[in-house]
């Protein structure tokens, strides 16, 4: 194959084949069975002798199994020719799989939502007069995807620290955005690229929301939420509501409200499925008033007094909370004046307790969104500045190593305010804002396959 051939055939087959080596690297690998003295034992059918896990990048069927590099399908989605950004991007295709294209127009700072339903991405981002959605319709692992085009499920509004958020369950989709005062809530259960389809918003706020800080999730019949109202004069402001039935007909079906006695600056909250058949409440809030984020778990009572939570120090913003392959919560958070992320990790539980957490000033950033690989490991993406590179940190031991995600000219791509998830073969899906200009485009960005 020519992408392995040309860049990996000789330097890695002669340096890593191990028990192959005369052979491999005489013969640059182009026949690996043969090559093998060993092997050939009798009946003329090359044997192969394993050397060990497949490379993907040096021609030689490393494990004997199932085809060298590409042609082995351990090797989709990995990097088959060394100082180029391709990988395996199709059975015995080693190419060049990143994609940028535009999703619409949008405006300098806008935050967005993105995940997958049925194979097919979905977006939801709120401009200064719409809270829009699109979905991808086809060929949405190509360089010519097709998306609807956007429709309105309400109001916009300007405030670009606030991410509006957009998720499923049951099949479901529904949305929690801010406009102006207001906290709208809307879903949609099919034909959602007809902005018909979506439910009139209501608004949870029934009063004065006050700030970025929102917060929102739904899974197995119960949606939660979080954002601030200046109807509590305490000093505090924000509150936390649930709901199970009526939720789209009225705001008053989000009530009681709990308040959390603090004044936030950002929220994140998760619903998390339990052995018993529970769901367990995950809050995550920077305090202004003690200058720290406070961590929370609740299972039971979440409107009355069952949550605990945890103080930790940072001065950190804008929390996202991920689970980690052992269902330990991390929290990733900006400081916004130093533009530094900060990563906040239970290492075991009880996770209310502090003893339990690290925290570490990671790195420079700017907003920062985390989502989880197949295998439960974790990751995050951001950019140093906005319309900086964006960057992708991944899971590792302890810590994070950040890259630059890649166009396929090896260039950094550029954008702001990135939010993603990984798809097949922990690939990337990633909807940010263009570089800032007139009219940006908000972006997605696909890596193959
Ligand atoms: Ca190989
Ligand atoms: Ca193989």
């Amino acid at each position: 194959m020519a992408g392995g051939s040309s860049a990996g055939g000789s330097t890695a087959g002669g340096a890593t084949a191990g028990g192959a080596t005369a052979g491999g690297s005489t013969a640059g690998g182009s026949t690996a069975g043969g090559s093998t003295a060993g092997g050939a034992t009798a009946g003329g059918a090359p044997a192969c002798t394993p050397t060990g896990p497949e490379l993907c990048t040096d021609t030689l069927d490393n494990d004997c199994d199932a085809g060298a590099d590409c042609a082995d399908p351990k090797c989709l989605g990995l990097t088959c020719q060394t100082g180029t950004q391709n990988v395996c991007t199709a059975p015995n295709t080693c190419a060049c799989g990143t994609y940028v294209t535009s999703v619409g127009t949008t405006q300098s700072g806008v935050r967005a939502s993105l995940l997958e339903v049925a194979g097919r991405p979905r977006a939801f981002w709120v401009n200064s007069t719409a809270a829009l959605y699109a979905e991808c319709t086809s060929n949405c692992g190509t360089a010519t995807p097709s998306w609807s085009t956007p429709v309105a499920v309400g109001a916009g509004y300007t405030d670009r620290s606030v991410r509006p958020l957009l998720h499923e369950s049951g099949g479901v989709l529904s949305v929690l955005w801010r406009s102006g005062n207001f906290v709208y809530h809307s879903e949609c259960a099919a034909n959602c690229t007809v902005a018909a389809s979506w439910t009139t918003p209501v608004d949870l706020s029934l009063g004065p929301n006050t700030s970025h800080t929102l917060g929102y999730d739904a899974l197995n019949g119960l949606k939660i939420a979080a954002w601030e109202t200046n109807l509590i004069a305490d000093g505090g402001g924000l509150v936390y509501a649930e709901c199970t039935s009526g939720c789209t007909a009225a705001g008053a079906n989000w009530r009681p409200l709990l308040e959390l006695p603090h004044d936030p600056s950002g929220t994140d909250l998760k619903l998390s499925a339990l052995p018993d058949g529970g769901l367990r409440r995950i809050a995550a809030h920077f305090a202004n008033d003690s200058n720290v984020i406070r961590y929370g778990e609740c299972e039971a009572d979440c409107l009355a007094n069952g949550w605990a939570f945890v103080s930790l120090t940072g001065n950190a913003k804008d929390p996202s909370i991920v689970l980690d392959a052992q269902g330990l919560p991390r929290v990733f958070a900006l400081n916004t004046n130093t533009n530094r992320l900060f990563v906040y990790r239970c290492t075991q539980r009880p996770c209310t307790v502090q003893a339990n957490w690290s925290t570490t000033n990671l790195m420079a950033s700017g907003h920062v969104t985390s989502g989880n690989y197949s295998d439960g490991s974790t990751f995050f993406v951001t950019s140093t500045v906005d319309a900086g590179a964006l960057l992708l940190g991944t899971e590792s031991g302890t810590t994070y190593t950040t890259a630059n995600i890649n166009l396929c000219t090896g260039a950094a791509a550029r954008g702001e305010r990135p939010h993603a998830y990984s798809g097949a073969n922990d690939r990337l899906r990633v909807l940010h804002v263009a570089p800032p200009g007139i009219n940006p485009s908000i972006n997605f960005l696909y890596q193959a396959p």
